[in-house]
Order: C-alpha cells, then structure tokens, then sequence
C-alpha cells in the first residue's frame, strides 16, 4: 500500500484542506499520514474563526517519524500558515526525500484575482520557492499569475494560458497543472505542461457557476490518490476534474443549500468504485 503525507491546516468544520485530503487519500486506497500545521475553528471564509498555529510541533513530530524509518511514497501539502511554516516544509522535504517519493504541491493562497486574507507578496515570494522544489504543482490561474508576476486575467486565450505554464514551469517543478482553466464558453477544466516531453495536455468540461469553497482541495486530493493507485498525471487530472465537477453538481441539488464546501460525502462511493 502506498503512503503519503499531507501537510495542511485542520479546519475543523468547513470542508476544506485536511477534512478533505484525508478521506479523499483513504478511500482512494493509500495510507493517509497528516500533518497538522494549525487548527481553526473553521476555514478562514468564516467570520470570527479561532486560529492555533502549530509550527513548534512540526520539528518534534517529524523528528520522531524519522527515527522511526518511515517513508513516504508521496507528499502533498496544501494551505499553510506562514512564511516560516513554508521554510519548515522544505526542511521537511528534503528530510523525507528519496528517488520513489513524488512531492506535489498545491500552493493554496488566492483565488478570483485576489490573496486570501493572510497572505501578502512575501508568502507569494516563498510559496514559489516551495514550487521549486515539487515534482507536480497544481495552482489555480490567480496563484500562478502571483507566483509568475503575470497579470490576472478573467478573460484570456489558450497563449496566455500556455504563457502561464510556461512561467510555472520556469520555477522548478517538471509538471505544472492548472486549474480553473476557461478555454470556451460554458466550459472549465484544467491544462497541464510537462517540461520532460514538451508536451501541453487540456482537459474541459462543463462550466458549473458556482463557487464552493475546498474545491481546490477536493481537486487536488483526488489527483494525489489517483496518482498513487498508478495513474499518470493526465489521467490523474482529468479524473480529479470530472470527479469536482460532478461534485460541484450534486452540492447545488442539495435543497439546505450548502454555503461552505460541497458534499463530497455523497459522491466518494462513485470515485472509488
Ligand atoms: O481550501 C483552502 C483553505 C484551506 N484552509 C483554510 C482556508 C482555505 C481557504 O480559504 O481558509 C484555513
């Protein structure tokens, strides 16, 4: 069996992050190791959310999975706190690193043009940095226009989306795969550069408008499951956008209307079978 590790926040209630990744990972069918880099009350879309930075534990506990000779298959870390939790995570991937671990990064920080309220241009600074060091990065197109100092842009052509991946890809990493990509009316999807072949991959579906938050998250844990059940990155991808698509879909058939993830709980029975 495969195991990863993930390294984000534990958003108590909101759907997002850990309360994510975790059952998304498991029931893909790879062990599921996390690490907690904070606990919140709930995700930061809520008003008045409690916040315990966890970054003196981050040290002690690795340390202690070291000595115990434990390995990681892959690790995937999502939403972190601060700059110096990012600076610990790279400690922590060069601690963990070997020839068989795939390290995809997924540098939570933005969305629709704008930082989330943490953030300022020096997490930017140091989140790219983090990309540098992955094997796969999966940001949204705000975060890549952050990280690559590309201006934003709500309506775009596929050259901008290529110009985009091209910049990622400059930063380190040999796959960059983008999500949130609009290549044409009433479609969404994802596009993907791999430095090794060259080659650009699009996948589109169906334009859903709603914005949930955790979408990012559901995506990406699905990619990191689907990857370590064997799939290549392509098939990953298209995978993990169809399976939050279909999501996004059922969440809206919910009659209570729900405000603050989606209902990945109906729809994981599906992705495994
Ligand atoms: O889904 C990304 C995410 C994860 N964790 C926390 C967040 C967010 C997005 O805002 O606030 C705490």
């Amino acid at each position: 069996m495969k195991r990863v590790l993930t390294i984000q926040d534990i958003s108590c209630l909101g759907k997002c992050s850990l309360t994510i990744a975790l059952p998304v990972i498991s029931a893909l069918g790879s062990e599921t190791v996390i690490l907690p880099t904070a606990v919140l009350s709930t995700h930061t879309m809520f008003k008045n959310f409690t916040c315990k930075d966890l970054s003196d534990q981050l040290e002690p506990i690795t340390a202690h999975w070291k000595s115990e000779g434990v390995t990681f298959d892959a690790i995937y870390t999502g939403y972190l706190g601060t700059v110096t939790q990012i600076d610990q995570v790279k400690d922590i991937f060069r601690t963990f690193r070997t020839d068989k671990t795939k390290i995809i990064v997924d540098p939570v920080m933005a969305d629709n043009g704008k930082l989330y309220p943490a953030f300022d241009m020096d997490y930017v600074k140091k989140n790219a940095e983090l990309c540098a060091e992955a094997d796969i990065i999966v940001p949204n197109i705000t975060e890549a226009s952050f990280m690559t100092g590309m201006d934003y842009r709500e309506e775009y052509d596929i050259d901008y989306v290529k110009e985009l991946l091209q910049r990622l890809n400059a930063l380190g990493a040999g796959v960059s795969v983008l999500t949130g990509v609009s290549l044409e009316k009433g479609k969404t999807g994802v596009m993907g550069y791999e430095r090794e072949t060259g080659e650009y991959y699009v996948y589109q579906n169906r334009r859903i408008d709603a914005a949930y938050h955790g979408t990012g998250d559901l995506f990406s844990s699905t990619f990191v499951g689907e990857m370590m059940r064997g799939l290549n990155w392509r098939d990953a991808m298209r995978i993990a956008a169809d399976y939050t698509a279909h999501t996004i879909e059922v969440t809206l058939q919910n009659p209570k209307k729900p405000w603050y993830g989606v209902d990945f709980e109906a729809t994981l029975p599906e992705l495994i079978k």
